[in-house]
């Protein structure tokens, strides 16, 4: 495989790639941070697309594309100060304007690090506000998209479908690991029929699917590092047509969980409520113009659907043996499961 710097510098950028350093903690793309020798130039980001996963990755990047140019034209039209730091800019390729390449059958693409910027693992109350006013405004900013997204990654959201997933890594067991699980496989699917109320909404012509993030984690938001205000909405991968409740409820899964998704003591998770009201606050200030009342009332159970969702989709790998998320141990994926499936009695416990 090409060097890293070598890759780096098939594409446009402002500067000579000088080093490339690990950066991020995404669970399926590996990320790095690309330097330039002259101070004066920004530096990047370059990304590896993890390819198994994502595996038309024109029109991945096509999606990507639509999605930062409509962004960076409302924030024209709104007068925002410094787009660059509040829309990823994507970079094409030097004497071609494709903002990816294949590289011995890997795929890459870059684009302009956002200078002083943080993320954080959890938000405070104050922050869940701008946060949730963020991620409002994002979604009324994509919902006048000229052109349809494609699903990069297809039924993605769709709980029908992850079910689907784990009851076939059930029927396997390929893992050999289905006895240790069992109680939570049966605890999951007692819950089924309440975690797809959704579904049959969107089958009944009541529940519109809309532009949405669909990996609103709170490490997914950039902070200013001088104000700490909030700065941009980053990892468009999966942005596609879902429920906006979607995003609200998968954004409170990691901000409003007291511990990590990966907590080992899962006894020690709850669910902030502080972080909860502060976030639909300022979700429902910017959402409110566009939410029809069937978005709004599906809120509370989105709360409950994405550590729901998330257990689901961590169990089925567990099962599969490992073949979907990076781990750091043998039993991360199961540890992950234990931890999504305490947030969800957290959830039930805070909101009864
Ligand atoms: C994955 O790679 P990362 O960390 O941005 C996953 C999300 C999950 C998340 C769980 C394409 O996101 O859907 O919610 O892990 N992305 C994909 O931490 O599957
Ligand atoms: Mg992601």
């Amino acid at each position: 495989m090409k060097q890293l710097l070598d890759i780096a510098a098939m594409f446009a950028t402002e500067g000579t790639p000088a080093e490339v350093l690990p950066m991020g903690e995404g669970l399926i793309n590996d990320t790095y941070r690309v330097k330039t020798a002259e101070p004066t130039a920004p530096d990047y980001v370059l990304q590896r697309i993890n390819h198994n996963i994502f595996t038309d990755v024109p029109a991945l990047q096509r999606n990507i594309e639509m999605v930062t140019n409509h962004l960076r034209e409302k924030h024209l039209a709104d007068n925002t100060p410094d787009i660059d730091r509040h829309v990823l800019q994507f970079i094409p390729l030097k004497g071609d304007n494709r903002t990816w390449v294949e590289v011995d059958g890997q795929f890459w693409r870059m684009s302009r690090m956002i200078e002083r910027s943080h993320t954080v693992a959890r938000v405070t109350p104050e922050t869940a506000r701008l946060t949730g006013a963020t991620f409002g405004r994002f979604q009324a900013m994509l919902i006048d998209l000229p052109e349809p997204l494609t699903e990069s990654i297809p039924r993605f959201h769709d709980m029908n479908y992850r079910l689907q997933q784990l009851r076939d890594a059930v029927a396997a067991d390929r893992a050999g690991r289905l006895a240790e699980v069992a109680d939570m496989v049966e605890y999951i699917e007692s819950r089924a029929e309440e975690m797809t109320a959704p579904e049959r909404l969107h089958a009944a012509g009541l529940l519109p699917k809309r532009p949405c993030h669909c990996d609103t984690k709170v490490n997914n938001m950039l902070f200013d590092n001088d104000t700490d205000d909030v700065l941009a909405v980053i990892d468009l991968d999966t942005v596609m047509p879902s429920f906006v409740s979607s995003d609200y409820g998968d954004f409170l899964r990691t901000a409003a969980s007291t511990r990590p998704e990966d907590e080992p003591e899962a006894e020690l998770i709850d669910f902030d409520m502080d972080v909860y009201h502060a976030f639909t606050e300022g979700y429902l200030s910017t959402a409110g113009v566009f939410l029809t009342q069937a978005e709004r009332d599906l809120l509370p159970l989105a709360a409950k659907m994405f550590p729901y969702m998330q257990a689901v989709r961590f169990l089925a790998d567990y099962l599969n043996g490992d073949t979907y998320y990076k781990i750091a141990y043998p039993t991360h994926n199961l540890v992950r499961t234990r931890a999504q499936l305490a947030l969800l009695r957290a959830v039930d416990r805070r909101l009864a």
